[in-house]
């Protein structure tokens, strides 16, 4: 190999104070393990020497311990963007010691491309092989890699041998031309492959190859409880429904599911669907429920950024590759995400509310109104394009203290134009076609807990007149009555 072979240490050498680290992978797939904590350690060192040094982090979406976690931990990260989900980095840019903006995740790569965020100093890309010309076989994640990996000054691999050379032919690497030369993105089905299976990037800006061998380690989901398995069969029913109807064609629509045990309850219990035909995926992330829903051949084709598997789930798919590489793509971000495919193929969207108010407007962000839980994610990629978007949650969390139906988001992430439907345990509220009263009194009287319905029809009818009624004064009162007295039932509205 004509690349260096650099210890953690050495290639954190070359990332300087003030540098755009940019990093490959998708959630905890693909993204790097080892670089990002030699960076951390040299931060702490340096700020033991009375020296600043922060980087500005991007990445596909959320990462693992040793990016976000460690660089956090170290107050290593100046600015932030877009997706996190890790409590020590929750904890930095709720305080402002990260500087973090939240992006649609399909648009993050077109607008590094464009300039917006400045230039780009270093790649850390997770490869399973480099070869001399610069022709890598990626991991199990993509995001922004394409784009990072032309962008970037300099490139570091952290060659991974827990990547097999048989994970070749599961990319497709694809980045559209940018305005004024754009054209449409040729995908019609999900399983259409439009690119290439290896990335090319200059072996020029590849400054070294940091060997490791660790396993994306992705924490197993909570089993399914009462209430999650409640939700999924709500979903179900729904998508039954629509289905018997006609609404949805007998050969069924691609879907996307969200992350987190809402999404994994949902998908399992498409499998005890009968009568839900076999489907494919247009999603950004692929957990363990959709590896066995491919097993028993209920889901026919997935099309993701990336493979968010356990270790054993993926030792699994890389014990039966074949079988997998023939049902599932991975696309960079910008594609997995793309508003344009999604609208063409009709996506069916199923994402997981933080609130969501009695008019449909969601908050999937910030919690009672102010902190910031995650970031936006894909969600609206995929809900302002879709066929039908879902919404599901809870209809109370942290053991009944707080409704999840509220009389107004304390923050919108989705307004009531693009959210279709809302379902909880309790029910499903399909909301199309109804006026903003008519949807309020569905929502209430089939998602709202019991603890809260008599709350919110008291709301409503106090609200007086208006196309969309509200007190201003009370449309933050649950939020307000939690954060004085720990509970919302306490709302007083009088
Ligand atoms: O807190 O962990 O302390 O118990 O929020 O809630 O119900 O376990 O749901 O794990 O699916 O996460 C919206 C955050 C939901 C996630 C969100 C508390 C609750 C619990 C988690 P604990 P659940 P999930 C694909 C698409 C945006 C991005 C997106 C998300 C914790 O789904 O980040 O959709 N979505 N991306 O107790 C205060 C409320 C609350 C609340 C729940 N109203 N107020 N706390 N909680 N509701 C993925 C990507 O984009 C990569």
């Amino acid at each position: 190999m004509v690349y260096p072979i650099l210890t953690p240490q050495e290639a954190a050498d070359f990332v300087k104070n003030g540098d755009t680290v940019t990093t490959s992978g998708f959630t905890a797939a693909g993204t790097p393990k080892v670089v990002t904590e030699a960076i951390a350690a040299k931060a702490e060192y340096e700020h033991s020497q009375g020296r600043p040094f922060k980087v500005n982090l991007f990445t596909g979406a959320s990462t693992n311990d040793h990016v976000d976690g460690a660089l956090a931990r170290a107050n290593a990260i100046a600015m932030r963007s877009p997706y996190q989900s890790h409590g020590d980095s929750r904890k930095r840019l709720n305080a402002h010691d990260i500087n973090y903006f939240d992006v649609h995740l399909s648009e993050m790569s077109q607008k590094l491309r464009y300039g917006t965020f400045g230039p780009v100093n270093v790649a850390i890309i997770e490869a399973g092989r480099v070869t001399d010309n610069g022709e890598i076989l990626l991991g199990s994640g993509l995001g922004m890699t394409p784009t990072i990996a032309s962008m970037a000054d300099k490139i570091i691999i952290e060659l991974n041998e827990e990547i097999p050379e048989t994970m070749e032919g599961i990319h497709d690497i694809y980045t559209p031309l940018d305005p004024p030369y754009r054209r449409e993105i040729p995908i019609y089905k999900a399983s259409d492959r439009i690119g290439t299976p290896l990335l090319k990037v200059d072996p020029k800006k590849i400054v070294g190859v940091v060997p490791t061998k660790a396993k994306d380690g992705v924490h197993a989901f909570a089993p399914a409880d009462e209430t999650t398995k409640l939700i999924g069969a709500n979903v179900c029913q729904f998508l039954l429904s629509e289905l018997r109807r006609g609404f949805i064609p007998p050969e069924f629509l691609p879907l996307q599911s969200g992350v987190g045990n809402v999404a994994n309850a949902v998908l399992a219990g498409l499998a005890d669907s009968p009568e839900i035909p076999a489907f494919d995926m247009y999603t950004e992330v692929i957990q363990d429920s959709v590896i066995s829903l491919m097993a028993q051949g209920k889901c026919r084709f997935a099309s993701t950024c990336g493979m968010t598997l356990t270790d054993d789930t993926m030792a699994q798919v890389h014990a039966n590759i074949d079988f997998f590489r023939s049902r599932i793509i991975l696309r960079p971000g910008e594609i997995s995400n793309s508003p344009e495919v999604v609208r063409r193929l009709g996506v069916i969207t199923m994402n997981t509310a933080l609130e969501a108010d009695i008019f449909g407007n969601v908050n999937s962000t910030h919690v009672v109104g102010s902190k910031m839980m995650n970031g936006i994610g894909g969600s609206g990629d995929f809900t302002r394009n879709a066929y039908i978007s879902i919404f599901s949650c809870p209809s109370s969390a942290k053991g009944g203290l707080i409704s999840t139906i509220v009389p107004m988001v304390s923050h919108v992430d989705h307004s009531e134009h693009s959210v279709d439907v809302i379902i909880t345990e309790q029910g499903i509220a399909d909301l199309r076609g109804l006026d903003p009263l008519q949807r309020a009194n569905r929502i209430i009287d089939n998602c709202v807990n019991p603890d809260y319905k008599d709350l919110l029809r008291f709301y409503l009818k106090m609200s007086g007149a208006g196309h969309t009624p509200h007190s201003l004064k009370a449309a933050l009162s649950f939020h307000t009555t939690f954060v004085e007295h720990g509970d919302m039932r306490k709302t007083n509205f009088s």
